[in-house]
């Protein structure tokens, strides 16, 4: 247990469970990282719908979405922390998670606040197919993230999350990690799309990805088609190459990418209250 609103030892808690030694590259990193992507990504701006506000994954219509297959791992491993933490929101824990696992992983740190809820407005419920699907182009790129109101270097910026990680034939149908080194936040995601020979490789499965062979880690590295179309979109591609070698500049960029992307369909006072989150019904009293 802890004081309600005592992030730190929110934050505390969460960085000691990175470390999982039986799970992938040996973090839950990554994965959480995704899932606070994920529970941010729905937004919308025009009609003010989706959004982290409801924790809405917990529920089938958004955590049974094929868009979200995994995730679960990430809200089992941020489950104890709930168990002992029990006034944060799922809503808060969820995006605190990413952020943590990013710094803790080598990454910016990243302006975070809290005070979502998990009351879940009928009202607000995002629709399924409002996440970025890889096997396609810039266009559809573009349609997903101007919806949550970024621009193209945003976009470009935010992608180099795909620094961490990695793609799961039974979760998305792709198939392997973007670097070498995928629980250290950096910008060689940008820095391998501009100098490796990438091929396109259809997978037993019938799915297209690119992949590079990588000599000196004898592994196979691999792109998604929408991260290829950075490097071929006229207006993405130079934000790749500055983000390639300037890593200061893309770490600086993606804190604030970042904390935009977890503050969307929140909405706060001046003193920094959410003043759309029903906390009576949602938060520290539920
Ligand atoms: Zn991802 N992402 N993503 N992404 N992503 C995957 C994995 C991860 C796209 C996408 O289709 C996929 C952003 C943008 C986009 C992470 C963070 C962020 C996977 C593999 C796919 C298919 C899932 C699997 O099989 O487990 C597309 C099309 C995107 C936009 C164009 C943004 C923005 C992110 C954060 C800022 C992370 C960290 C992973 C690795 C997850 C893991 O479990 O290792």
């Amino acid at each position: 247990m802890s004081t309600p609103g005592d992030y730190s030892a929110v934050r505390k808690d969460i960085a000691s469970l990175l470390h999982q030694p039986g799970y992938d590259d040996g973090s839950a990193g990554p994965v959480l990282v995704r899932l606070a992507w994920h529970s941010s990504g729905t937004y919308d701006y025009e009609t003010d719908t989706g959004g982290s506000n409801g924790a809405g994954m917990r529920y089938e219509a958004e955590g049974g979405d094929p868009a979200n297959a995994g995730l679960q791992h990430a809200r089992v491993f941020l489950e104890p922390v709930k168990a002992k933490h029990t006034w944060i929101t799922y809503a808060d824990l969820w995006t605190l998670g990413g952020i943590v696992a990013i710094q803790e992983m080598g990454g910016p740190e990243i302006e975070w606040k809290g005070g979502r809820t998990d009351y879940v407005d009928d009202s607000k419920l995002p629709p399924r197919g409002r996440l970025p699907d890889g096997a396609q182009g810039a266009d559809h790129i573009r349609f997903i993230f101007y919806r949550m109101g970024f621009s193209d270097p945003m976009i470009v910026c935010l992608s180099g999350a795909h620094t961490l990680g990695r793609c799961h034939s039974d979760r998305s149908g792709f198939h392997g990690a973007w670097v070498n080194n995928p629980t250290r936040f950096s910008n060689t995601y940008f820095r391998l799309m501009l100098t490796r020979n990438w091929k396109e490789k259809v997978l037993d499965n019938g799915v297209r990805q690119f992949v590079y062979y990588d000599e000196d880690a004898e592994e196979e590295l691999m792109m998604l088609p929408t991260d290829m179309a950075l490097l071929s979109d006229p207006s993405f591609r130079p934000w790749v190459e500055l983000y390639a070698k300037d890593k200061e500049r893309f770490f600086a960029d993606f804190a604030k990418v970042f904390s935009k992307l977890v503050e969307l369909g929140i909405e706060r006072d001046e003193a920094g209250k959410v003043t759309n989150a029903d906390n009576f019904r949602g938060g520290y009293h539920s």
